[in-house]
């Protein structure tokens, strides 16, 4: 079906088309819209210039250096602001990701007590790997016993006041030396977000260089230290992923069932959600009202965590959250923390949509609060599940339009999926980085931003990637959106170019791998300090390269930073705030590569940004010799 540019322009995926034209019938507003009204966006905010850390101000450095003030009221210049701004906004990121490691460390913890309501340990595995790594003794031990352990261990890990985190060990050793030299190498988690807080109050850290050294140090306690805790102690309680087929796109809502949407992070929420789904009580409930069952999807990367572990379909990425609602077709959004927009709970008010939030943490207005506990947690989601059925009563038929498009994936590529698939040693994809198959990876990340063309920049640099034969590993909305183009099929290695084509047949892999959520990208890091140390090289000596072509979230910044703090290129699609400072910019994108061996580019155009990352995967392997 064909529309008018306006809507043709915003997203490349024609479930969104739709919905959009349905938005503009009912004379809904959403995150277009409310884009379109903010421009021009403040252009001292674009470039990191205004300061509002003390009550002096606000202050705002003019660009022009004749025209306007070149200082704050307290002497501040541009790069100190500018370094300030950024490495709160890694903070804030940084405290997103590992407060919700934190979660899961606690949810281990009354799991291993006894005290959980209904969560087990699913992954013995795992559970004993993870003890042996923090010297925690397993033998004639109870897996409770252990579990118990290695939550207070992980959790000690966030209070820490001198180092080392763990998780940061299992990098190369140069790697570690380096960040050692650096002054970089994180001690406790909490320490370093703390610490940067600290340091940009007025008066205190005013070197940019002294403050962006700060940040990485934070963003590598968060990568290798609150992400990757979410990641492992996830996988310890609901299962590590393995391949599974699904669906993806807004066509997983189901016209004669009852919708739930679980959006937002946290796995301890939606497990349970999942769970209570299925309690024959509250399914004769749903039948009873006339609906065939209930249907649970996912969203960002709540979608991304049980898709994984249990196929369950995805109903879309972040700029979708709200076209959903206006399908009429979903009688409850559940939400727990992160990427949930507070504009869902006035357009909820146009339909009969429940908007549930169930986190202390995060209320919003407009949504009905249904409190999680842990403890609890199995009794409550019944509650939760048990609101959304009875609200199925009040759908209206009229308002109902759900598009038709979905499209099926092959998602679930943990760490040890990934070693499964190559049979049980990574040897297969080395040999295949040597021959030049496989020309290198690259990780493709992160949000939408509706400065870019709704998952254009994803796709568009993805298709590149595979056709020059780079093997892409993904997580978050870029994953979601690859699913929905067909990426995360097996078929979809004809797509790739030969090399890649052939590894991924013979493999019976995608050429685009789903790694999980957003804090899976600690997955990838774990990958490549697989083969770092498997080639006896450092991070930054491999063909490997980092994307995030449609950021937007403050935990996008702290993974940029983390992923260039391992050595890693990485390309930014949207243009983050930092070009009022020429200070800034330059170790960014230059400096970096003296500290870390790995700098930021930013470039909007997605095939151009897959040329920069397939320039440096090639500079790498000339490097190594191959
Ligand atoms: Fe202005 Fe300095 Fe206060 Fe920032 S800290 S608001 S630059 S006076
Ligand atoms: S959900 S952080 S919009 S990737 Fe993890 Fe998507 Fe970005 Fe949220």
């Amino acid at each position: 079906m064909a529309f008018d540019d306006k809507i043709m322009e915003k997203s490349i995926d024609p479930a969104v088309h739709q919905m959009l034209d349905r938005a503009e019938q009912l004379g809904l507003e959403t995150v277009w819209d409310r884009y379109e009204k903010m421009l021009p966006e403040c252009g001292f905010g674009e470039l990191g210039v205004c300061c509002r850390n003390c009550n002096m101000g606000p202050c705002r450095i003019s660009p022009f250096e004749d025209d306007g003030p070149q200082r704050g009221i307290c002497g501040a210049t541009a790069d100190i602001i500018v370094a300030r701004n950024l490495i709160r906004m890694i903070a804030g990121g940084a405290a997103a990701h590992s407060d919700h490691g934190r979660d899961l460390a606690h949810t281990l913890l009354l799991t291993a007590e006894g005290k959980s309501g209904g969560y087990e340990i699913k992954d013995e595995a795992k559970l004993a790997a993870l003890a042996a790594e923090y010297g925690i003794a397993t033998d004639q031990r109870s897996k409770e016993a252990i579990a118990e352990d290695l939550a207070k261990a992980v959790y000690a890990e966030f209070g820490k006041q001198e180092g080392p985190l763990q998780f940061t060990r299992r990098a190369p050793q140069k790697r570690v030396a380096q960040w050692q030299k650096m002054g970089i190498d994180p001690r406790g988690i909490d320490r370093e977000i703390v610490e940067i807080m600290h340091r940009t109050h007025i008066g205190v850290d005013n070197d940019p260089v002294n403050l962006i050294l700060q940040g990485l140090k934070a963003s590598i306690a968060d990568g290798w230290g609150g992400s990757m805790v979410a990641t492992e102690i996830s996988d310890v309680l609901f299962g590590t992923p393995m391949p599974v087929k699904s669906e993806a796109n807004l066509g997983v809502l189901k016209e004669d069932h009852v919708n739930i949407i679980a959006h937002g992070h946290e796995p301890v929420l939606s497990e349970m959600i999942l769970a209570a789904a299925g309690d024959p009580s509250l399914v004769a409930n749903a039948k009873a009202a006339g609906a065939k069952g209930i249907n649970v999807v996912g969203m960002c990367c709540t979608g991304n965590e049980i898709v994984m572990r249990h196929g369950i379909p995805l109903a879309g990425n972040f700029m979708q959250q709200e076209l959903a609602i206006i399908t009429g077709a979903v009688d409850a959004m559940i939400v727990d923390v992160q990427c949930i927009m507070p504009a869902l709970g006035d357009l909820c008010e146009c339909f009969h949509t429940r908007f549930i939030s169930t986190s202390p943490k995060a209320k919003f207005p407009g949504a009905v609060h249904m409190q999680f506990s842990e403890e609890s947690a199995l009794a409550i989601a019944k509650e939760i599940v048990g609101s959304a059925v009875e609200n199925y009563a009040h759908r209206v038929p009229e308002k109902v339009f759900i598009p038709a498009d979905k499209t099926a994936c092959m998602v679930g590529f943990s760490t040890e999926a990934i070693l499964k698939a190559l049979g049980g040693s990574l040897d297969p994809l080395l040999d295949a980085i040597k021959s030049g198959a496989v020309r290198g990876i690259a990780g493709v990340v992160g949000c939408n931003n509706p400065k870019i063309k709704h998952d254009e920049g994803h796709v568009g640099l993805v298709r590149h990637l595979i056709e020059n034969n780079v093997l892409v590993v993904t997580t978050g909305c870029n994953a979601i959106a690859c699913a929905k183009v067909g990426l995360m099929l097996p078929e979809a290695a004809d797509d790739a170019g030969d090399g890649l084509k052939g590894v991924c047949k013979a493999l019976g892999i995608p050429p685009v791998l789903h790694m999980g959520s957003c804090v899976d990208i600690s997955r990838i890091l774990s990958v490549c300090a697989a083969v770092a140390n498997a080639l006896g090289v450092d991070i930054c000596d491999l063909p490997v390269a980092g994307a995030a072509p449609e950021w937007m979230s403050e935990k996008a910044v702290s993974i940029g930073a983390y992923v260039v703090s391992s050595g890693i290129f990485t390309v930014l699609g949207t243009v983050p705030p930092v070009l009022g400072s020429p200070v800034v910019t330059e170790v960014l994108t230059q400096a970096a590569n003296d500290v870390v061996g790995a700098a930021f580019a930013v470039e909007t155009d997605p095939v151009k940004a897959a040329g920069l990352m397939i320039d440096n995967i090639d500079k790498k392997r000339q490097a190594l010799g191959i």
